[in-house]
């Protein structure tokens, strides 16, 4: 295949214009920009000209710096404070080193630009990329090493081990080593293919079906520096509502007002904390959005302030299609006012959905996400506190729905075309190719397709903020490209009740996370299929440190609530979603530095410790924030699992047992126990157990220390409004010698319930008011 391409060629002359180098390739051209000391963009032209001089996924202007360039006969030289980029003038080969001469990337021969037909690829020779963590949402383990795959999102419910393309498109890795990390993010909206080496072990590659070979190449050298610069292009998590941080219930078929409001009595009656319920398609007026279905939910806005008055927050399902209804006001204004999506020959495009016949919303437009933003106020009119975007792929059934499910449960055919990846098969679930989007039809689907989740998920923030100006919502999407963290939490769709759902969730998870998003969580107890008593028992145990934490199933599925399995799962299930929210202090603390720097709550170990490989082969065990160590059990009848833990002392967070690290542990697991260590001198912040968030004052923090040495920067706000924009937060830095606690505050804008501190020390108690400053104090 490789000699098909033309390569972009030897290098003929260059100029420099506004921190921006042009080399003149013999058939390509290339604009070289330093973003920052450790990121730079590659931008290559395409039939000598660059059309994409946009971005979806990076949304800000980004600065440049000025550009330090030598040339010599071979070669041309860039510099940055710690980069060197070496450009070969013959082959147009580009080298990265870093600033002491170690060559830290390589393209492979003279294909680091090549063109065949409207593609644009790019060919990477392996130095030393001994793993390839991110890419988003893809299935499989941690390490993407020897593997292909597509981004082209997709509404594909099987979630096998090969299952690619799922619903999300991130077109970034992040190549480790044990010495240094950097990260690629391949700015193309298209079909695009990562190749990590499955077809050559001298090269891996990248490519797109279309638009341009615009990249940028993100130094570490830790993983965590890479996921901080990837985050700076493309942006980051806001502060979530600290109730998106407690358990939450939502099942396909809580299909009228009874039961919904039962379900949230029964929460209360046994004691099980939940702060969120949710509405699936089952509210709606014969699935038309923006409607509610006034026989099944009638006064929906008295049973929404009902709900509230006892701790429940609501949030309904947003689905893109509108049905196709004249008769319909959202279906008649969208005609009106040119708001959906065409066909090349002008005419509106109709897919199928649930609702039947439907047209979509093409949020590329201004005034479309505008006009949906508002759309949103009759929602939030009734009290909702967010929005739930699924089928944002967009997925649209080329045939009704019914069919469609009939087959599907007959046989699952239907999906089963998925499985090999001919050209056609992009478009059996979603547009077909000649849709056009844009205010002059000027884009083609296969350049939105991707960023239609994103868009959707921006309108929802977007609307949301204009509503409620301040009021954090929680808005949540299935779909999503890079980027999608600036507006969304995610989850991972459509898993199964199985247990290799459960651990591929981790991978999964930890990879999202790697790719910039913090907020991230799976369907707990699966979605398809029934769920077994014990695998909701681990699926629970673990479920209660995903980031984002909602049990949902399908309809027509057996009970999934945590009181439906029996006496002892229910236990299991409420020690844990308590144990989940003695934590909130703690996650929300991680939120902040998810805030500030993109660095994922739910993180893989190599994160904490780049330098220890064994860290990369133990994808079934993960951490949240730098103290807790959590190796979940993911086997039906397992009571036992070996853990490894990495170098320093540990903690068994039951027993308080000791273990040197370094090396792997074996350690028993009842079935209502899920191994967790704490690391040496973990600093934990914790509440006091509570049904829902603001149930309790939270008049005392308590702080848990573990022997040893170590630091925690403790983050606190009203956790409702976006005040803590305007410095109305407060910042406390715990850090533990030996014997002593020194606290301090680093910022103090806001006025808490906390009165005191309750410090925990080996089994001793001290408290202290928290009416000084900084102070320090002796443990022993
Ligand atoms: O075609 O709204 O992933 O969470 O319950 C199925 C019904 C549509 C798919 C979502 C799932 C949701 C379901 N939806």
């Amino acid at each position: 295949m490789l000699n098909k391409l033309t390569p972009w060629g030897n290098i003929i002359a260059w100029e420099e214009k506004k921190n921006e180098v042009t080399l003149i390739g013999e058939n390509e051209n290339l604009k070289i920009s330093i973003v920052s000391d450790k990121i730079i963009r590659f931008h290559f032209s395409k039939n000598r000209t660059w059309k994409h001089n946009y971005s979806f996924a990076i949304e800000k202007n980004l600065p440049t710096k000025e550009i330090n360039l030598k040339e010599d006969t071979d070669n041309i030289l860039i510099k940055t404070e710690f980069l060197k980029v070496l450009i070969r003038k013959d082959l147009g080969t580009i080298e990265i080193y870093d600033s002491s001469n170690n060559l830290l990337h390589s393209d492979y021969k003279n294909l680091g630009y090549a063109k065949y037909k409207n593609k644009v690829f790019s060919f990477k020779k392996f130095i030393q990329e001994e793993a390839f963590l991110g890419l988003g949402e893809k299935m499989g383990g941690l390490n993407k090493k020897g593997k292909k795959f597509i981004n082209w999102n997709t509404d594909d419910p099987h979630h096998y081990p090969h299952t690619d393309p799922l619903y999300q498109s991130h077109p970034f890795f992040l190549a480790w080593n044990p010495n240094y990390s950097y990260g690629i993010f391949f700015d193309n909206t298209f079909r695009t293919y990562f190749n990590m080496g499955e077809e050559s072990s001298e090269y891996y590659y990248f490519y797109a079906d279309n638009g341009e070979l615009d990249y940028y190449f993100i130094y570490g050298p830790t993983p965590k520096e890479v996921i901080e610069n990837y985050t700076y292009l493309t942006g980051r998590y806001y502060m979530p509502p600290l109730w998106s941080l407690g358990y939450q219930q939502s099942k396909w078929g809580y299909r009228d007002k009874n039961i919904v409001m039962n379900l949230a009595k029964t929460f209360r009656e046994k004691n099980i904390p939940c702060d969120v319920i949710y509405l699936d398609i089952d509210y709606m007026d014969g699935f038309r959005v923006f409607t509610i279905d006034e026989d099944k939910f009638p006064n929906i806005k008295d049973m929404i302030q009902k709900l509230n008055n006892i701790g429940f927050k609501v949030v309904p399902i947003v689905d893109p299609g509108v049905k196709k209804d004249i008769n319909y006001e959202v279906y008649k204004e969208g005609i009106e006012k040119d708001c959906f999506c065409k066909k090349s020959t002008g005419e509106i495009y109709i897919g199928y959905v649930w609702p039947g016949e439907c047209a979509f919303p093409d949020f590329t437009k201004d005034k479309v996400r505008k006009w949906w933003g508002e759309k949103q106020r009759k929602l939030i009119e009734i009290g909702v506190s967010g929005i739930w975007n699924d089928m944002n792929e967009p997925s649209s059934f080329p045939h009704p729905v019914e069919n469609f499910s009939k087959s599907f449960e007959k046989n699952n055919t239907f999906w089963g075309i998925f499985a090999d990846h001919s050209e056609e098969t992009f478009y059996e679930k979603t547009f077909p190719k000649d849709v056009t989007h844009g205010e002059k039809e000027e884009f083609s689907h296969d350049e939105i397709h991707n960023i239609y989740g994103l868009l959707m998920a921006k309108t929802s923030f977007e609307g949301w903020k204009k509503e409620k100006p301040n009021i954090r919502p929680l808005i949540l999407t299935r779909a999503g490209f890079s980027g999608i963290q600036k507006y969304s939490a995610v989850w991972t769709g459509d898993n199964k009740s199985w247990w290799e759902h459960l651990y591929i969730s981790l991978p999964m998870l930890q990879n999202l996370g790697i790719s910039g998003i913090p907020f991230v969580g799976a369907d707990v107890g699966g979605f398809g299929l029934d769920c077994s008593p014990e695998l909701f028992a681990r699926w629970i145990e673990v479920g209660i440190f995903y980031p984002f934490l909602r049990n949902h199933s399908e309809l027509n599925t057996k009970p999934q609530e945590p009181w439906s399995f029996g006496k002892e799962i229910e236990e299991i299930a409420k020690k844990y979603i308590k144990l989940r929210y003695k934590l909130i202090p703690y996650l929300y603390s991680l939120f902040y530095e998810a805030k500030e720097k993109g660095i994922p709550i739910l993180r893989s170990l190599i994160l904490e410790y780049p330098d220890d490989k064994e860290c990369i082969h133990n994808d079934d065990e993960f951490m949240i924030g730098p103290n807790i160590l959590v190796a979940p059990i993911y086997k039906e009848g397992q009571r036992a699992r070996t853990v490894y833990l990495p170098k320093g002392k540990w903690y068994d967070f039951w027993t308080l047992k000791t273990y040197e690290g370094g090396d792997y542990i074996s350690v028993k697991a009842p079935l209502d126990i899920i191994p967790i260590f704490i690391k040496e001198g973990s600093i934990i912040p914790m509440w006091e157990e509570q049904n829902y968030i603001g149930e309790k004052e939270n008049e005392i923090l308590e702080i848990i220390l573990f022997p040893g040495k170590g630091e925690f920067l403790y983050y606190e706000d009203d956790g409702i409004t976006w005040n803590y924009e305007e410095g109305i937060y407060n910042l406390i830095n715990f850090e533990k010698k030996d014997e002593t606690l020194k606290i301090t505050y680093i910022h103090r804008g806001y006025d808490s319930h906390r009165k005191k501190f309750r410090i925990k020390y080996i089994n001793k108690y001290v408290e202290i008011e928290d009416n000084k400053l900084d102070f320090e104090i002796h443990l022993d």
